[in-house]
């Protein structure tokens, strides 16, 4: 059953805050007038979104990344940056998000509109501006954009058949999602061929995919445990559009009308509402059929070895199958995601050594230049404003110990 079990990997990066500006007015012969650097505007998130009409993991085999968009940084006159672009990527309905490297399940986005937030674009940084007060009357610095985050995804998708073909033994069933997906059957000039289903991703254009399975064939009798299918009506019974393949060139001669009478009977045996389903009745093999069978036939009909009709029933089921979807009820209300703000972190790294990591602190200290005494100042209120000093104290810090946070580093003093 492992082919059942769609699974992609995918990169997913927001996009990076843009830097707060140092600027100062020019207010007449004063060189430095009051500061006007503007913010850097926030980087765009990366979203995944659940989306009833993308039916497959396919479109991240061969593009497994994804990127928002930058803020632009902030200027002088008070000039912020934009913001960066959201970007919202698309899924099935029930892809269960898990983070690659620890396995850890992120997000189960079960119903059409559900969100999570994949990426968080970077903050914008706040230009010198924000920093005036009244002990900083000329702040040289200004914050610095944060990174927008990084990582691995691995997607999960348990593959639910939109259309299930239905046919007898040799009708073509696997040769024709063969010809319309890549899966790839056995195909052979004889009954029972296929011993279990395939599933293959019909993909009309950017926007239309959906599911096909081959089942086994079904004969008469199949309902009551006949065969091999009988044991695949229950593939049937889940897809959403049946897809009725008939023979137009049998073996053993049996009249079209006739496959298709045996089909229906067998189908509403197991299950009347599957007569209720809606589906595409599509004669076959109209390459090999004589001038008469094809005369008597007047539904539609392909040529899966010479294509024939193949796109415009792949077109009929795709309309068959996005009807069916609309439907349906939400599976469950739409839902947003985030991820939990994680708190700050605290390591001794060395005999009388921390390092400090997280996000608020990697933040108080992210500015365009930390040698001012301005900066250091301004970093010291902020770490206090953060509890750091009591957390430091909690893990053992005493005077003179070093602590670390990102590339930047100070001595611990302990509060009086
Ligand atoms: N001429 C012609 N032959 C076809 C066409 N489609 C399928 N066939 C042939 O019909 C035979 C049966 O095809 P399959 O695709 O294996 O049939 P199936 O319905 O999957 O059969 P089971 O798995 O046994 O139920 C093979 O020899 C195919 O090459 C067609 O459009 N034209
Ligand atoms: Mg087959």
């Amino acid at each position: 059953m492992s082919a059942f079990v769609d699974e992609a990997q995918l990169n997913v990066r927001g996009g990076d805050g843009g830097a707060g500006c140092v600027s100062f007015r020019r207010e007449g012969p004063v060189a430095f007038g009051g500061p006007n650097g503007g913010d850097g505007g926030d980087g765009g998130s990366i979203w995944l979104e659940a989306d009833h009409n993308v039916a497959s993991l396919l479109a991240f085999r061969d593009h497994p990344h994804r990127r928002a968009g930058d803020g632009v940084h902030g200027m002088g006159k008070d000039l912020h940056g934009r913001r960066g672009e959201d970007l919202i990527v698309k899924v099935p309905e029930g892809t269960v998000v898990r983070d690659m490297y620890t396995g850890e399940v992120l997000a189960d986005l079960a119903g059409h509109g559900a969100r999570f937030q994949a990426a968080r674009g970077g903050q914008g940084g706040r230009g010198n501006a924000r920093f005036l007060s009244n002990r900083r009357r000329a702040p040289k610095f200004a914050e610095q954009g944060e990174h927008g985050k990084e990582r691995w995804l691995k997607l999960e998708l348990k593959l639910m058949a939109d259309v299930a073909l239905v046919g007898f033994p040799n009708a073509g069933k696997s040769t024709f999602i063969s010809v319309v997906s890549a899966a790839k059957p056995k195909i052979a000039n004889y009954p029972f061929t296929t011993l279990e289903p395939h599933l293959g991703v019909v993909r009309l254009d950017e926007s239309t995919e959906f599911v096909i399975a081959d089942i086994p064939g079904i004969i008469e009798g199949a309902s009551e445990g006949r065969g091999l299918g009988h044991q695949f009506l229950r593939h049937i019974e889940r897809a959403r559009v049946l897809c009725l393949l008939i023979d137009l060139a049998p073996m053993d001669g049996m009249d079209p009308h006739e496959q298709e009478k045996v089909l229906l009977h067998e189908l509403g045996q197991y299950r009347p509402d599957l007569l209720e389903r809606p589906r595409l009745v599509l004669g076959t093999k109209t390459d090999a059929a004589t001038p008469e069978a094809i005369s008597t036939w007047n539904g539609e009909a392909i040529s899966a070895v010479t294509g024939a009709g193949v796109r415009k029933a792949l077109g009929r089921l795709a309309v068959l199958v996005g009807e069916a979807r609309s439907a349906e009820p939400p599976r469950q209300s739409a839902i947003t995601i985030r991820p939990i703000p994680e708190g700050t972190t605290i390591d001794k790294v060395g005999e009388s050594e921390f390092r400090l990591s997280g996000r608020d602190v990697e933040r108080a200290v992210a500015l365009s230049d930390v040698t001012t005494p301005d900066a250091l100042n301004y970093i010291d209120e902020r770490l206090k404003n953060l509890g750091i000093p009591r957390l430091l104290a909690r893990a053992g810090a005493t005077d003179g110990c070093v602590v670390h946070i990102g590339t930047f580093s100070f001595d611990y003093v302990p509060e009086t």
